[in-house]
Order: structure tokens, then C-alpha cells, then sequence
């Protein structure tokens, strides 16, 4: 494997590339082999030192996949596949972290990759219709085409505690973690945050420090992951199954074929069937429990009886009865916050030196020299973990100063929340292409799936570009209105909005609140990107 960061360029550059790239995780990786493949001249730049975006920078203890490893790799080369062997049902980080770079190694990705670089600036020059990009390294290139392949889950976040500057002791976001990693013994740590970073990282700092103590603004629902080694022979099945198993998670709403949706309604089921549903796909571990009935998504009635099942479990699973009432969520509905799969979370809660905070009424209020005072109490710590999030889908496509036709900045026009048509471009901002952008399935979805299915939409559409020698493909804002109305229309009749959710915006104060993914599942999403194409990009106008 080629060392972090080889590969990258000593000297700020100029001139002119086919196409830019933002992000070298796996969505800028595998575009970048696509759009070679295409004979394009190609750059990535990449914030990083290596590539792996998500996998590179959340380091944190305990960071592990929530799909599983079989299902969370490329599809598209059965050669990477064949010679890649997952360890684990859900990968831990490390080593999702080992394969990106060895899909690297493999395609030779790294000599068309600048580390270590943040792009600041894109502005379309209409005239020349190139995009003039500009890197926080001094680069200043121009390409026909831009990429953004910056992530959905990449702007880290620690909110605005008064105080942070003054505290004595290390803190740290699991989103940007060190990565000579962090040594908690004997040391009493703070962590902020219970979503899926703070329950995948809390037993496992707990294991290690003389101390823990939870801020808890509010509980999340949690189910064990099950995560054990994988067998010899599911691994070799595997081998022989992944591109036509593939091809089923494409037809699927969540690209994930480990389980079925049961499209069965709660009311056409029995109360001992539900149970009897719900058990065995809590017991399965994962995103099954969400698919045990037709309507768990779409009323509170229906969602009530999960919730209530999940809260029971959870209740079980911590002895301390007035600490498990303080862990078990109550306001919002089960899965409208992104389901959390932990291995002993709420057991972890039990051990004398873990306490846990709850500060929904009363609120962090500074961080002092010593530690975190919520409450009129001060509670010293030597170290502070924010597992506090990210600004989502929008937060690092909106880092960068993206200005369109005319000069119009993609900050204003997404100033009331994202638009775009189908998540892929947005009207005003020509040969602009987002992967997994908002309005389309994304976080909602098995993301490799949702990158594959994207990419290769973008690459065929800049094939037919060049080679039907057509200067630029841009959305109508025509097609984009009705693609937002109706991304907001299917998502007002899920229960999605009804929580103050990352899809929502709403962990950001001042973020407009619209639910940003596209809720009608990747198979129905897919057919639509398919039509679109075929119909030579209808909704998109092609400037000759
Ligand atoms: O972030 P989060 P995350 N004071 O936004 C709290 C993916 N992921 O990094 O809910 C006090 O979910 C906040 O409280 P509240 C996955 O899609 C996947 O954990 O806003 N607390 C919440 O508890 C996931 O959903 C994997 O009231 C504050 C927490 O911080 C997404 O990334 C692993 C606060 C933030 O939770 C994000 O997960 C990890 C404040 N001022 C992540 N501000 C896997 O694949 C925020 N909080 C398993």
C-alpha cells in the first residue's frame, strides 16, 4: 500500500483539466475511475492526507460501519472484489479505511489526487464555459466540468460553547479525530453527543478511562448491531454472489438486500405477528426492525407499537431503572432519527465510573478551565469528546464559494434550503454535478450504492456531452421546482420531519428546516435518473 499523502503534488498548479474532482472518498475515487476510463483528464483535490473522506477523518473508538461490510464495498469490478476479504458483519474503521486505499493502489487512483488541498472557490466563466477552481494551497485550474464529491456527513461541527478556549484540557470531535489516536487512561473525559458517534464511541472510551461522564441532550433509539467475524463461507458466497446482488440492492429503496421490507400494514396483522415481526428483526440487528411492517415510516400509530417495542429492549438492557428511564427516547418517532446499532451502549451505563447527564432542560451552559458546567454544576474532566454532529448534506458543498452563470452564489440560492434537480445539479450552475447531493436517496440509503448510481449517471452524461460535442448540461429551473416540491411532498407523508433531525437541518442553529434526502427509495429514484437519460436529459437544458 502506498504511504498517506504519496502521490500528492509539492507546488500550487495552473492550467487546464477535462474535469475537476472534490473528495477522494469513495464517491470522488470511483468517479475519477470512471471519467479516466472516459480519456479525461482529471483532478482530485482532496482535504486529507490519503483518500477515504469519512473513513479517513472519523477516527474516533468504536467507529464502525452500519451496513454491512458485504454490502458496504464497490460493485462495480469484480476483480477489486474477488481480492478484498471483510473481516467483520460491519467493518470497522480501520479497515474500511485498508480497503479504500487498496481500491486506490489497485486503480492507480493517488497520481491524479492533490492531498492535503480544500478547494475554496468554483465560478463558472461563461464565456470560456469553464469552471475557474481555486485551492487553499494556491492552485487556480479551470475544467470544463466540476464534481463535488465532498460528502454528505463531512463538515464536522462543535457547537459555539463559550468557554472552549479556556479549557486546560485536550478535546476532540470524533469527526476530525487524531490519528495517532487517543490514550483515555486514567483519564476522567466528557462526551458530548448520543448519536450514532457518541453510542458507537462511549462503551469503548468508557473500557479505558478512570472516568466518563454522558451529556445527553436527547436519547436516541438504539439496537445491538450483532457484529461478529464473518464466516469462511459467507465470504466465499459472497465472492461469487456481490455483482448480481448488486444489481438487487439497486432495485431496493434502501439499496441494502441483508433484509426485506414487509409490506404488510400493521393493521392487517395480528398483535402476536407484529411481536413476533419485531423480535425477529430486532434479534437480527441493524436497519431490519425499521422494515417490519409497511406503515413503521408513515404514521405514529403504526411507528408507536416499534417504538414501543424498541423502548422496552432498551429498558431491559440497563439495570440502574432510573438511569435506563433517562436513556429511552420519547420524543420522536423510532427511525426519523437515524437508528443507531451499538454493542453495549446502554450496558456500559452501568458501570460505576459512567454517568450520564441529562441536559435537555438544562443545557451546557460554558466550558470552564476545569471542565463542562450545565446545571449551576461544574464537572471537572481532563478531556472532552464532541460527538456533536456535522453539518449535514449541505454543510461542505456550501464551505466552498460556488458561484454560477452571472455570478449567482449557490450560498444564496440555498439560502432557504438546498434545490436541486434529482440531487445531481442545481439550475444556474452548468456542468456543476453534485454525488448523492440533497434531493436525492443518500443518507437515507446503502451509500455506495447511492455513489455507484451517480457516478455512473454523471460519467454517461459527460460521455454524451463530449463525444455529442455539446458545451454544457444544466437543470431547468422549471424541472428543479417540481423535483423539490415533490422530494417535499414525499417527504411530508413520512414521519421524517416530525423529529429535529441532522436530515432536517435542525442540529444547526439558523439551518433552514427542509427535509434535505429523497424519500421514495433508491429503486424508484434510479428508474427516474434512467428515464431522464434516455429521454436525452429531459429537465436539463443542453447548451450546444
Ligand atoms: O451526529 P448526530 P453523529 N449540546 O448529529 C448532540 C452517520 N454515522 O456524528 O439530538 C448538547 O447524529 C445531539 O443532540 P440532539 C449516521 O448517519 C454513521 O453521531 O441534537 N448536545 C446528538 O445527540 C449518523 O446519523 C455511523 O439533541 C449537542 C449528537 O450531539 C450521522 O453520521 C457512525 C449539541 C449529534 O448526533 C451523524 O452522527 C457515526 C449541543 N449544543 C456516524 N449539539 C455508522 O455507520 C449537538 N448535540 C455507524
Amino acid at each position: 500500500m502506498a504511504a498517506q499523502g504519496e502521490g500528492a503534488l509539492a507546488r500550487a498548479e495552473s492550467g487546464q483539466f477535462d474535469a475537476v474532482i472534490v473528495g477522494a472518498g469513495f464517491a470522488g475515487m470511483y468517479m475519477l475511475h470512471r471519467l479516466r476510463a472516459l480519456g479525461l483528464k482529471v483532478r482530485v483535490y482532496e482535504a486529507g492526507e490519503g483518500v477515504g473522506g469519512t473513513w479517513y477523518w472519523n477516527r474516533y473508538p468504536g467507529a464502525r460501519c452500519d451496513v454491512e461490510s458485504l454490502e458496504y464495498q464497490y460493485g462495480f469490478s469484480d476483480e477489486i472484489q474477488r481480492g478484498w476479504n471483510w473481516s467483520e458483519r460491519y467493518a470497522a474503521q480501520p479497515e474500511i479505511l485498508r480497503y479504500q486505499n487498496y481500491v486506490a493502489d489497485k486503480l492507480d487512483l493517488r497520481r491524479d489526487i492533490r492531498f492535503e488541498t480544500r478547494v475554496i472557490s468554483a465560478a463558472y466563466d461563461e464565456p470560456a464555459g469553464l469552471w475557474a477552481v481555486e485551492t487553499d494551497k494556491g492552485d487556480r485550474v479551470s475544467a470544463r466540468f466540476c464534481i463535488m464529491a465532498t460528502g454528505c456527513l463531512s463538515a464536522a461541527r462543535v457547537p459555539d460553547f463559550k468557554g472552549l478556549e479556556d479549557f486546560e484540557g485536550d478535546w476532540y470531535h470524533t469527526g476530525g479525530w487524531p490519528h495517532e489516536g487517543v490514550d483515555f487512561t486514567g483519564k476522567r473525559v466528557a462526551v458530548v453527543g448520543t448519536g450514532s458517534s457518541g453510542i458507537q464511541s462511549i462503551p469503548v472510551i468508557a473500557a479505558q478511562a478512570k472516568h466518563v461522564t454522558v451529556f445527553q441532550r436527547t436519547a436516541n433509539f438504539t439496537l445491538p448491531a450483532g457484529n461478529r467475524p464473518l464466516k469462511p463461507e459467507e465470504i466465499a458466497r459472497s465472492k461469487e454472489t456481490l455483482l448480481e446482488d448488486r444489481r438487487h440492492a439497486r432495485e431496493t429503496p434502501g439499496g441494502i438486500i441483508c433484509f426485506e421490507y414487509n409490506e404488510t400494514l400493521a393493521e392487517e396483522m395480528t398483535p402476536e405477528a407484529i411481536a413476533n415481526e419485531l423480535e425477529t428483526r430486532w434479534n437480527q440487528g441493524g436497519f431490519a426492525f425499521l422494515g417490519a411492517y409497511g406503515d413503521l415510516m408513515a404514521t405514529h400509530e403504526a411507528n408507536h407499537i416499534a417504538a414501543e417495542f424498541a423502548r422496552a429492549k432498551m429498558r431491559a438492557s440497563v439495570k440502574n431503572k432510573e438511569v435506563a428511564e433517562k436513556l429511552l427516547p420519547f420524543d420522536h418517532p423510532v427511525g426519523v432519527k437515524r437508528l443507531c446499532l451499538d454493542t453495549n451502549y446502554l450496558q456500559t451505563f452501568d458501570e460505576s465510573h459512567v454517568d450520564l447527564v441529562d441536559i435537555r432542560e438544562k443545557p451546557i451552559e460554558r466550558i470552564s478551565k476545569k471542565g463542562v458546567v450545565c446545571g449551576g454544576k461544574e464537572y471537572e474532566v481532563d478531556a472532552i469528546v464532541f460527538a456533536t454532529g456535522f453539518d449535514a448534506m449541505t454543510g461542505a458543498l456550501l464551505s466552498i464559494d460556488i458561484k454560477g452563470r452571472g455570478g449567482a452564489a449557490l450560498r444564496e440560492k440555498w439560502a432557504a434550503g438546498p434545490r436541486t434537480y434529482l440531487g445531481l445539479g442545481s439550475a444556474g450552475f452548468p456542468n456543476l454535478f453534485f454525488i448523492t447531493g440533497p434531493g436525492s436517496p443518500s443518507v437515507l440509503s446503502n451509500m455506495i450504492v447511492s455513489i455507484e448510481q451517480h457516478v455512473d449517471w454523471i460519467a454517461d452524461c459527460v460521455k454524451r456531452l463530449t463525444e455529442g460535442n455539446i458545451r454544457s448540461i444544466e437543470a431547468t429551473k422549471e424541472a428543479e421546482d417540481e423535483w423539490v416540491a415533490h422530494v417535499n411532498e414525499l417527504a411530508s407523508e413520512t414521519l421524517y420531519p416530525q423529529a429535529n433531525s441532522w436530515y432536517m437541518g435542525a442540529n444547526i442553529p439558523g439551518k433552514p428546516r427542509v427535509f434535505m434526502p429523497y424519500t421514495g427509495g433508491v429503486n424508484v429514484y434510479g428508474e427516474k435518473i434512467a428515464e431522464v437519460a434516455a429521454a436525452d436529459y429531459e429537465g436539463f437544458q443542453l447548451g450546444a
